[in-house]
């Protein structure tokens, strides 16, 4: 029995080894250039490109035929997506998982909706691979992983939502707040993978204040973080030697965020996924 997980790109780069492993490409689409977010994107490039553009742009969901690809020709496929509520991500799984099954009934393809999306998609990846490790049955793996999703969260750090507003994920009076310089929005993802915005903080200080803060309310415990910055490496640091101290934990990684992220959390933005 071979296993493989698969995700889309929004979980950035897939850092895990011990399991065969497959990204399906989100597109970030603007009326000049379209770039497919996999391994030969240049997300900092993508990033300064998009700071001197001021024309439309949009982003758009693997569909049926790229999940078929990731799938490749695995026997049992745990298929991970960005939140069902943000994106169609989920639902193009869904149909390529009926597709699969139905042209090879002898396979398996669970689909995960993250109800989430970077860090928080790399602890359900890293899971998995824990689980396939360890020699479980599928369906048993299964069980466990959506027992293991009520236990991860994911909290953000904005400094602008404009990409958010004018895709419709916030509301465009929420996203004018964070225009404003030295403004950072913070805030959860909701159980029903929504973005929960909870604090407007003024300067670095101030917002690792409200991090923890929030982290702490929502349970934060001393697990694995998982954080992912756009172009935000110092305060990256900064963040995970505080988190180190207050949660007392030392399994702490960061990485950038790939292109669905740089595009959506914009430069200076940082997503972290956290166990609770
Ligand atoms: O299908 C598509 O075109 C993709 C749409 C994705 C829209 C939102 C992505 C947000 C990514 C922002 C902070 C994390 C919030 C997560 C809340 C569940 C990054």
């Amino acid at each position: 029995m071979n296993y493989k997980i698969v995700a889309d790109s929004s979980a950035d780069k897939i850092k895990i080894t011990g399991v065969p492993t497959a990204s399906a490409p989100l597109k970030i689409i603007t009326n000049e250039r379209e770039f497919i977010d996999d391994e030969n994107l240049n997300s900092d490039e993508m990033v300064a490109y998009l700071k001197g553009y001021s024309g439309k742009s949009s982003t758009a969901c693997p569909g049926v035929n790229d999940w078929l690809t990731a799938f490749g020709d695995s026997e049992n496929v745990f298929c991970i997506t960005i939140s069902s509520n943000l994106s169609g991500s989920f639902n193009s799984a869904c149909l390529a998982a009926s597709e699969y099954e139905t042209t090879y009934p002898d396979r398996n393809v669970f689909v995960i909706d993250s109800l989430s999306t970077g860090g928080e998609m790399q602890l359900i990846i890293e899971k998995l691979e824990e689980l396939i490790l360890s020699g479980i049955a599928f369906d048993e793996i299964c069980k466990k992983i959506t027992e293991y999703q009520k236990s991860t969260g994911l909290l953000f750090m904005l400094q602008s939502l404009k990409n958010l507003a004018n895709n419709g994920r916030v509301s465009h009076a929420v996203a004018k707040i964070s225009g404003i310089l030295g403004i950072r929005i913070i805030g959860l993802a909701s159980d029903e993978g929504r973005l929960d915005i909870t604090d407007k903080s003024r300067g670095d200080k101030k917002a690792l204040a409200s991090i923890i803060e929030r982290m702490k309310i929502a349970g934060c415990k001393n697990g694995k973080i998982r954080i992912s910055h756009c172009q935000n490496e110092t305060f990256a640091e900064t963040i995970k030697d505080a988190l180190e101290r207050e949660f007392n934990t030392t399994d702490i990684k960061i990485q950038k965020t790939g292109g669905l992220c740089s595009f959506y959390a914009e430069s200076g933005g940082i997503i972290i996924g956290f166990e609770k």
